[in-house]
């Protein structure tokens, strides 16, 4: 059986309407990463970041998935295929994908800082929305920001110590520890793809470039 691990970034969602972050137009160059994706920029401003993410929820809410979501939605039903993605928005499993690793957290859940519990998020979150489990007033999205551990950490990396092909999806590859995964993948032998509108500059043993809508689908099938 062929091990593939897969990882993909804003670039996939692209297609369907939901902003990249490093881009011409992207987030990034619209708001501070430091003032909306840092554990200290939510305690500076609650009220920001919850807008923040209450905006991208909406837009995530209204958007479609697409071809190349479609097309890892049918791969990830194969033996052996692990579906990692930088990704917060649940565009991958509403095209019918399973088991979707969302290393960096989901925007469609919330987490209680205080306990730990998680549940599905409301439409717009607020400051002080008191935890379900245990009333304490400061809830976030359920999503990880600069500074803390991405989830899933073991169980990546353990499929890329064995994997045969690794295939980065629509990533610019600045972000730590995902940026690494090419060259852990590169240490287990495996081969390495970059199916990118643009090359990242990423040591990867091959480059297709292009829309993910036309390179995943003609990759995948
Ligand atoms: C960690 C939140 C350690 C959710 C995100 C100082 C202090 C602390 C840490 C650091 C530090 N300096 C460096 C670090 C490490 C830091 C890091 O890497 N910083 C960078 C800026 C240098 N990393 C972290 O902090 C990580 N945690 O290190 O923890 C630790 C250890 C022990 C104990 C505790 C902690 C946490 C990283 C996660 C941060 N959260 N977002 C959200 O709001 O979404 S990161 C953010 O960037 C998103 O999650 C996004 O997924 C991610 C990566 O961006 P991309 O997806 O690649 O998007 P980008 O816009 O960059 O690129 C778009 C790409 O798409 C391009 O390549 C483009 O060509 C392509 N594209 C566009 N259109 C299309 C297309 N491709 C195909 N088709 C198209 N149509």
């Amino acid at each position: 059986m062929t091990r593939i691990v897969i990882l993909s970034g804003a670039g996939l969602s692209a297609e369907s309407g939901l902003g990249t972050f490093r881009d011409v137009d992207g987030l990034w160059t619209r708001y501070d990463l430091n003032d909306v994706a840092t554990p200290g920029g939510f305690a500076r401003n609650p009220a920001l970041v919850h807008d923040f993410y209450n905006a991208r929820r909406a837009n995530m809410r209204a958007a479609r998935h697409n071809m190349a979501h479609s097309a890892l939605a049918r791969l990830s039903r194969a033996p052996g295929v692990t579906l990692v993605t930088q990704n917060i928005d649940d565009l991958l499993e509403r095209a019918g994908a399973r088991d979707v690793v969302h290393m960096h957290g989901r925007l469609d859940r919330a987490l209680c800082a205080a306990c730990g519990a998680r549940w599905d998020a409301p439409e717009a979150m607020v400051p002080g929305a008191p935890c379900p489990e245990c009333a304490d007033p400061v809830t976030r999205p359920d999503v990880v920001w600069f500074g803390e551990m991405p989830y899933h950490m073991d169980r990546i990396e353990d499929a890329l110590a064995r994997c045969d092909l690794f295939a980065s999806i629509g990533t610019s590859g600045t972000v730590y520890p995902a940026a690494g995964f090419v060259e852990l993948a590169r240490m287990a032998g495996a081969h390495t793809v970059e199916l990118n509108l643009e090359a990242s500059g990423g040591a990867f043993d091959e480059v297709r470039e292009g829309p993910a809508t036309a390179l995943v689908p003609a990759w995948v099938d």
